[in-house]
């Protein structure tokens, strides 16, 4: 494979408007005959071209250009494609090819997965289905043809409508789907097996009814309620907020347990991983419940960003990527009602973009969200292109207002439905729509790396001026040694330091002060200055509330006033920011006596903080929840110069039982305070009630209160729903409780039978901390590797139990002997055999080993080193990023 670079991106020499497939199923080996009309593209300028088709681990059958069967000396075929020349006038091709889905164990494709055939397609599936122009800005009219044995596969579903079904008579039936609307092949889909469905004739706001239907393998029927519910909201929201509207009769979603994406928006047909579609109480947490619904429309909210507007090329991914994760995270925040309930999904969107996309922006694999060059698309389905895409577009609605936005949004798609788009087509929208020139904002398309943001602020006591100015630099990335300034929209707020009330921000070259609140300033320079007038006394400034721009806030902020805004500010984001930087600091801090030898105790003015949090009356209990829960490990190493996985643990666990024992009545009363008697619900309020107290009980347990010990016990014999369930077996087994080993197994024994659980089972082992006298984490991964609930084959149960080990049990994996070291490249390599797609996953597992001390750093370069040596094996997938990995 080669590396393929934006630049050189060409139009089709030749353009499909229609495909029929017809295909006979059979696991073994399934035949394809693909009838396509072909017609060279008036717009190419490579006359004469010809017809280079991709084709992946397919087997030619015949090729047939306009009735006439085609001898092998007149077309060439390759194990990546087929060419054909002299296609010089519109012609029909049909081509005869097979397939082995039993084994793709690639997942890409047509594949088995529980006895059933599922499709993947994106985003270089299709051409290992039939040979075709498997790019996205060929978009064709789809009709599929299904004969398969009736026994095994009694359910036959494609994209589209269903126009036609009969039986065979041979023990084998047909079906006939059209899709109406012409579509790039990496949406195709394909489904056959013995599932059954949920179904509902939904209404649509014009007056049409729509068929919507999930489908699972029969034991999974009871978990899909929420699932359809999910949808039912999303079609509502999309045609309230967006004004956009379900193009379909019918809509499909179908659950399968093997999937290397978590979910695909294939037109009318999207298939989802079993953990993003299933969910009711017993197999599913009060996040699983936001994820499923978030998923859900996620998928469904593609179907306008994405397929009505689909890509040009790959390198547009964010286009659709980043702009249906903006989508659904305002879905789920919409979902959720209230202010306070939406500043926590904010909060937890903005938490997973730290914890992920930052340290990818800071590492060899950074790369812009539009990425100039790849050798494997499928590496570039990343935290940057998904979760900073997200932001991206969001600071645009910042910097526009939502109305003009929205206006920019409705050209964007006007201009575009039907056709294949790119980044820049959805800035022009928005510029035509807010009458200014965004030249400058495309830098965000283009330019990697995090921006620092660093302020100071001046008061002068004289003039009762303040002056704040803003110092924006960005980080040399690989392959961009020197950045631009960015346009970053910048709110601010001035604060009264002693009531913590807004006040006006008042440059001091206006006449007037404006209402008290949030001013929007923008930056475009490298440096700003501002100064403000008209304020009585040294205001405590309040900056990028709501996380406005996705940059790192270099704050001249002491304890104290990082106190004051976490108790008085009256923006939520900034009041939960203020308190994590309170405890990243202080985590910090015992890392540092950690690695010094030098014991202290937890600051105090800290642990008052947490008190006066907890005790909070104007906050709910999902903001508590997430206003006192530690940064994670990853957080915390992430400002260390130099990471020490065993300090930065030791650190955390320190810090969790100082807060523990200091508030231990208060957290016992926020337990019992906080159960939420009743059947269960996953409300927002119910759900903010149930992490408040998980959290309570995990401190309390935490500081050795046997009260807290009987607590998790009791809450783990008596819940009524998996959240309580599984921070009960959470919490114990990262203690040395001797009851944790029975607790263990019990859960094993009531869990086994279910995929989704015996997942969550798995991680809890992986992520597991190791007390003295226990077997080490890596042996009991091994050992259960080898056990019937694990299949090295099944992406969750890789992720649940591997990458877990690897990427959140880092005090373990990071062993200074080396052998969690040693085991990744084992399991990457044997990985790279299976399922690159997953192999790749795996294997940035050791991306930013060059932050770590120097003992792991030099055998984490001997382990990559290790995998390297095995290049002519390794797949394109896994040689990018160790290559980019090495750098
Ligand atoms: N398009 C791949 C899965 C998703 O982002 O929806
Ligand atoms: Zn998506």
């Amino acid at each position: 494979k080669t590396t393929i670079h934006r630049s050189d991106y060409r139009v089709p020499t030749h353009l499909i408007d229609t495909v029929k497939l017809e295909f006979d199923l059979d696991p073994e080996s399934t035949g394809v005959t693909n009838t396509m009309h072909v017609v060279p593209n008036p717009q190419s300028t490579e006359k004469g071209a010809p017809l280079v088709l991709n084709g992946e681990e397919l087997t030619l059958v015949s090729v047939t250009v306009n009735g006439r069967l085609l001898s092998e000396t007149e077309y060439d075929v390759s194990p990546t494609a087929l060419t054909i020349p002299n296609i010089v006038g519109e012609s029909t091709i049909s081509i005869v090819n097979r397939f082995s889905p039993v084994q793709n164990t690639a997942l890409s494709g047509i594949y088995v997965s529980g006895g059933n055939l599922m499709s993947q397609c994106e985003s270089e599936g299709f051409r290992r289905i039939t040979y075709f122009l498997d790019r996205p800005d060929v978009l064709a009219r789809y009709t599929v043809a299904i004969r398969a044995p009736k026994d095994l596969y009694p359910i036959l579903l494609s994209n589209g409508n269903r126009m036609e079904e009969k039986d065979l008579g041979d023990g084998r039936h047909y079906a006939l789907w059209v899709d109406p609307f012409p579509k790039p092949s990496y949406l195709f889909a394909l489904v056959a097996g013995k599932l059954v469905c949920r179904s509902e004739i939904f209404p649509l706001k014009d007056g049409r009814q729509a068929s919507l239907e999930i489908w699972v393998e029969p034991q999974d029927l009871e978990k899909t309620a929420h699932t359809l519910e999910s949808l039912k909201k999303s079609i509502r929201w999309d045609e309230e907020r967006w004004g956009l509207e379900l193009d379909l009769e019918g809509f499909r979603i179908v659950a399968t347990n093997d999937f290397n994406f978590g979910a695909m928006e294939n037109k009318g047909l999207n298939i989802f991983n079993a953990r993003c579609a299933l969910a009711n109480p017993k197999v599913a947490t009060d996040d699983d419940y936001l994820r499923v619904e978030s998923v859900v429309g996620h998928e469904y909210f593609h179907n306008w960003t994405g397929n009505r507007v689909t890509l040009r090329d790959w390198f547009q991914l964010a286009l659709k990527e980043g702009l249906t994760v903006f989508r659904d995270q305002e879905f789920s925040a919409d979902m959720l009602g209230e202010a306070s309930a939406r500043a926590v999904q904010r909060i937890k969107d903005v938490r997973f973009l730290r914890t992920n996309q930052f340290p990818e922006d800071a590492s060899p694999m950074a790369h812009p969200i539009r990425p100039e060059s790849y050798l494997d698309i499928n590496n570039f389905y990343t935290m940057t292109v998904y979760e900073k895409g997200a932001e991206v577009i969001r600071m645009l609605q910042t910097l526009l207002g939502r109305e003009t936005f929205r206006r920019g949004f409705d050209l964007y798609i006007a201009k575009n439905d039907g056709g294949a788009a790119t980044l820049e087509a959805f800035l022009e929208a928005m510029q035509e729509a807010a009458g200014r020139d965004l030249g400058q904002f495309a830098l965000w398309f283009s330019q990697a790396g995090t921006p620092r943001l660093k302020v100071e602020t001046r008061w002068d006591d004289v003039n009762h001026t303040f002056t704040l100015s803003a110092t924006q630099t960005t980080p040399a990335t690989p392959g961009q040694p020197i950045k631009r300034p960015f346009l970053i929209p910048f709110p601010v707020a001035l604060l009264d330091p002693t009531t913590g009330a807004e006040m006006p921000v008042q440059l001091i070259e206006e006449d007037e002060a404006p209402a008290p609140g949030t001013r929007m300033l923008e930056l475009r320079e490298t440096h700003h200055e501002w100064v403000f007038a008209g304020l009585p006394a040294c205001p405590v400034s309040s900056l990028n509330r709501g996380f406005a721009a996705p940059v790192i806030l270099e704050a001249d902020y002491d304890d104290a006033t990082l106190a004051f805004l976490a108790t008085r500010d009256g923006d939520p984001f900034n009041r939960w920011d203020a308190m994590n930087e309170l405890m990243l600091r202080t985590l910090h801090a015992q890392v540092r006596a950690k690695l010094t030898h030098e014991p202290k105790d937890v600051d105090p003015l800290f642990l008052n903080v947490v008190g006066e949090l907890l005790s909070a009356p104007d906050l709910s209990p999902a903001f508590k929840a997430v206003a006192l829960e530690l940064p994670s490990e990853r957080l915390v190493s992430e400002r260390e110069p130099l990471i020490d996985p065993q300090a930065v643990h030791y650190a955390r666990e320190y810090v969790r039982a100082a807060i523990g024992k200091r508030w231990i009545t208060k957290f016992l009363e926020t337990v019992d305070a906080n159960r939420t008697p009743g059947a269960y619900s996953p409300d927002p309020e119910s759900a903010g009630r149930r992490a408040l107290k998980n959290l309570a009980l995990g401190y309390a347990h935490a500081s050795g209160n046997p009260r807290a010990t009987i607590a998790l016990r009791d809450q783990f014999n008596t819940a009524d729903n998996l959240t309580d369930k599984l921070a009960a077996l959470q919490h114990m087994v990262n203690s040395q409780s001797p009851a944790k080993q029975d607790m263990a197994v019990e859960a094993l024994r009531e869990w086994y039978a279910e995929p989704l659980l015996i997942n969550k089972w798995l991680t809890i082992q992986a992520t597991a901390s190791l007390f003295p006298g226990e077997e080490p984490v890596l042996e009991r991964v091994r050992e259960l590797m080898q056990t019937n609930f694990f299949s090295i084959k099944n992406p969750n149960n890789v992720y649940a139990l591997l990458l877990a080990f690897f990427t959140q049990n880092a005090a373990e994996f990071h062993a200074v002997d080396g052998s969690g070291y040693r085991f990744w490249s084992e399991i990457v390599l044997e990985l790279n055999r299976i399922n690159p797609h997953v192999a790749a996953r795996v294997a940035r597992a050791l991306e930013n080993w060059r932050r770590y001390t120097p003992a792991l750093s030099r055998q984490m370069y001997d382990a990559l080193q290790f995998v390297y040596s095995r290049k002519d094996e390794l797949s394109p997938n896994v040689l990018e990023v160790i290559e980019k990995t090495l750098g």
